[in-house]
């Protein structure tokens, strides 16, 4: 077995961030939002930390998200992202991708990110499954179910059993938790790792999932949905004219579907 050694002079570990959760924040964070689970994700962890935030709306039916200004803290030409104008060493910081940007505010506060790094990695594990699963395969299935305008038998029937799967594997996952004493989808508590699913399973409906089916992660959705920080989340809503839907509106489609 061969064996690789580093011969450099070893440098001090670097402290774990940050070394103190902060437990204030003087300056709004700003949140580039849309009202979608990606963008809901924010709101939520925002609202459960009791942050003060200013939102700044993206409409990504009207092509906001390829102004420079967005670019320039989001280059993946997606909300949701963030400036943080108290960021590590008193800087600010922007953020683009929603995992990162939960991490972060997580790490910075030191709340909903357990307490151990085991339990961290488990909780680690669900965000990643979330950002790198549940949300793009969901919405490929809502692509070719509900957007694209040709109806293709063989891309529905593909995204309509991942998303089962998908389902699945939460349910199962909820069940063990609950075997285990525990309420939340990763972990002792509740913690990103429900954030970033919550508002996207909420689209169940669409995606042909039968709750009878999966009672374990019903009950989950019902008692996440029923936290007052998700609740008022939810019920942040923009001015028509700040949000189109690609459901509805040919010209977000053109927009939305046809970037090279
Ligand atoms: N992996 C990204 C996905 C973000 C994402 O898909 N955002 C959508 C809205 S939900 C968007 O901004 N779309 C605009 C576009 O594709 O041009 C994350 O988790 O932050």
């Amino acid at each position: 077995m061969l064996e690789y050694r580093c011969h450099g002079v070893p440098s001090a570990a670097l402290p774990l961030v940050p070394d103190t959760a902060m437990t204030t924040q003087t300056l709004p964070i700003e949140l580039y939002y849309t009202a979608t689970p990606n963008g809901r994700k924010i709101t939520i962890a925002l609202e459960e930390l009791d942050l003060p935030y200013a939102l700044h709306p993206i409409n990504i039916g009207r092509g906001d998200q390829f102004r420079p200004e967005f670019l320039a803290i989001s280059p993946n030409n997606k909300i949701p992202a963030i400036v943080d104008p108290e960021g590590p060493d008193g800087q600010p910081i922007s953020i683009f991708e929603s995992g990162a940007i939960l991490k972060y505010l997580a790490e910075k506060f030191g709340r909903f990110y357990g307490s151990s790094w085991r339990e961290r990695v488990k909780i680690d594990e669900w965000l990643f499954w979330q950002v790198g699963g549940f949300g793009p395969m969901l919405g490929q299935n809502n692509h070719f179910s509900r957007y694209a305008p040709e109806k293709i038998p063989y891309a529905i029937k593909r995204y309509q059993d991942e998303a089962h799967r998908l389902y699945r594997v939460l349910d199962e996952q909820l069940q063990r938790q609950s075997a285990a004493g525990r309420d939340y989808v990763a972990g002792e508590d509740y913690s990103i790792a429900d954030m970033a699913i919550f508002d996207w399973s909420r689209g169940s409906d669409n995606h042909g999932i039968d709750l009878a089916e999966f009672p374990t992660f019903a009950a989950w959705r019902t008692r996440v949905g029923e936290r007052p920080a998700v609740q008022r989340a939810l019920a942040i809503t923009l001015e028509p004219s700040q949000q189109v839907s690609a459901a509805t509106d040919e010209k977000a489609r053109a927009i939305m579907f046809n970037q090279r």
